[in-house]
């Protein structure tokens, strides 16, 4: 498991839901604090030097977790499912240039608020409209060795794809093997009945978990039991990204480095005892494991 941390650049829109702003300030930082990615919220590909964030990237040692797109959404109110076919073109041709920058930067891409909302429309018109983008997109990301990560969205966010289910469901219907889930634990715990058993009853389709508090701010500083979540993704094998998307409270680097205390020695005792405890269901040791939880 790796942890990475929500980072846009300075010209991000303050409606932009990440922890850092400035990637040459702020990616040495994120080092710094000892996390090993970070994920690029963007609105196109065009804001990136690639050059610069490579040399950034190397100098630090970090990697691109993934290429997150709320901004998309926020900037133009594209969408996947807009109901005019020419603006779903538009959103298309956003979203082949950032599957072009993922190829060398994180290889995966979220689809948050972006897919659209149902609003006065049949869900089941929506839900069409959403599978025929999402598999187009997939089948040009699929060359590139690039997967789409469907984020489901609390109810207050947006009405369409709320909880962990509503997503596999989804899954079910796109049916490409480069589509995957990213829930996020602040959403889950509003939407699904539980937090640990959900993910891992799912895992097979999980491939990026974003993490923050019930507050929405850093792992440690609300009340989401994080062992109950661990031990279930321990159990059930999860060796993917997790990463930090909070409000950046007090300030970014505060939020940062309670985010690296609270997670980082839970990740790195996941990081040796997953190949020894992985698959072994039920065995009440695991339970305490990370001195959490007793559920
Ligand atoms: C995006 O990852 C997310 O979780 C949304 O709540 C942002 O509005
Ligand atoms: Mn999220």
């Amino acid at each position: 498991m790796k942890l990475s941390i929500a980072i846009a650049d300075t010209h991000a829109l303050p409606s932009a839901f990440v922890v850092y702003r400035g990637f040459e300030e702020c990616i040495p930082k994120a080092a710094a604090l000892g996390f090993d990615g970070v994920e690029l919220a963007l609105k196109e590909a065009g804001e990136i030097n690639e050059r610069r964030l490579h040399e950034l990237l190397d100098e630090n040692g970090l990697l691109v977790s993934c290429i997150s797109t709320g901004q998309v959404y926020a900037d133009t109110g594209l969408m996947f499912t807009h109901p005019d076919a020419s603006k779903r073109e538009e959103v298309k041709k956003i979203f082949r240039g950032l599957i072009d920058l993922a190829q060398d930067f994180g290889k995966m891409i979220n689809i948050g608020r972006v897919r659209g909302s149902i609003g006065d429309r049949d869900k089941e018109e929506v839900e069409c409209i959403f599978v025929e983008v999402a598999r187009e997109l997939c089948t040009y990301a699929l060359k590139k060795d690039v997967t789409l990560i469907l984020e489901p969205v609390n109810r207050y966010e947006i009405d369409f794809i709320n909880s962990v289910e509503e997503g596999v469901e989804l899954m079910k219907k796109i049916d490409m093997p480069n589509m995957k889930l990213m829930p996020d634990v602040f959403h889950m715990n509003i939407e699904d009945r539980t937090i640990g058993p959900e993910l891992s009853k799912n895992i097979e389709y999980i491939r990026y978990i974003h993490m923050a508090d019930s507050n929405r701010l850093a792992p440690g500083e609300g009340h989401l039991d994080f062992g109950e979540v661990f031990y279930h993704l321990l159990k059930s094998g999860y060796d993917g990204w997790v990463s930090a998307e909070i409000l950046p409270r007090p300030d970014p680097d505060e939020a940062a480095r309670q985010t690296a205390d609270f997670l980082l020695p839970l990740i790195r005792k996941y990081n040796n005892d997953i190949k020894t405890v992985a698959g072994r269901n039920g065995n009440g040791t695991l339970a305490q494991h990370f001195g959490l939880t007793n559920k």
